[in-house]
């Protein structure tokens, strides 16, 4: 074989390699039924907490009118552990965590950081969904003025961790770690989109904080599109 043939021929596989074979797997999240542990108003106990805003309160759901269901965690199991380029940041803002959900892949660092003028500490407990949590770190952010007072805090290990703080009772937060490269977070109309997808035959599975166990389901990726829709039971919160 020539030089031009074989750098064609290279050049194709490569396409093919990156290109080709990787899919964009798209879905749509729903929850069924109204959940008994509908959210309720937060009475904040902390000046320095921006508690006015009329939507201040608890955040187990985020739903739409049509039962779309924003803040699941879906992800394949599958392909190579990927650390964000780019360092996710988890906000303390108004007394409350910002975004709610984060989910990275294992080996990923975290900027945990406080924007509010108030002493808030970042409680995180390894979330096993029924049974006790594990304790992994517990740390004051307290913060007088200027920039957010911000650490900087790694995940090696796939795992559920909530944040809370022991000085706001209604604040949590989720943080997914995951061994896997694909994964998505349901936006408010319920769509969720995992791109760049290698062709095989996965399975997916898709976690929400109100219930202990994820769904999940099988999902073949064969060069081009895939979906997956999941639907969350209200009648199975907490289980
Ligand atoms: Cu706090």
């Amino acid at each position: 074989m020539n030089t031009t043939k074989s750098l064609t021929l290279g050049a194709a596989m490569l396409a093919l390699l990156t290109g080709g074979l990787r899919a964009d797997v798209t879905g749509k999240i729903t929850l069924k039924g109204t959940p008994a542990n509908a959210d309720k108003p937060i009475k904040a106990t902390d000046p320095k907490c921006k508690h006015d805003k009329p939507d201040f309160k608890t955040e187990n759901w985020k739903t739409g009118a049509a039962g779309e269901l924003a803040e699941v965690v879906v992800w394949i199991e599958g392909g190579t552990a990927a650390p964000a380029a780019t360092m996710p940041v988890i906000d303390q803002v108004g007394c409350q965590y910002v975004p709610h959900v984060t989910a990275i892949s294992k080996g990923t660092t975290v900027t945990i950081q406080n924007t509010d003028v108030t002493l808030h500490n970042v409680h995180g407990v390894e979330w096993h969904g029924k049974g006790a949590p594990t304790q992994l770190f517990n740390f004051a952010q307290i913060h007088m003025s200027g920039p957010p007072s911000a650490k900087n805090q790694k995940f090696d290990k796939p795992a559920v961790i909530k944040l809370v703080c022991d000085v706001h009772p209604w604040m949590n937060a989720w943080l997914v770690v995951l061994d896997s490269p694909w994964f998505g977070v349901s936006a408010e109309d319920g769509t969720v989109k995992i791109a760049g997808v290698a062709d095989g035959e996965y399975t997916v599975k898709a976690w929400h904080s109100q219930f202990a166990t994820p769904l999940e389901q099988k999902v073949k990726v064969a060069g081009g599109a895939a979906t997956v829709n999941f639907e969350f039971d209200a009648a199975n919160v907490g289980k």
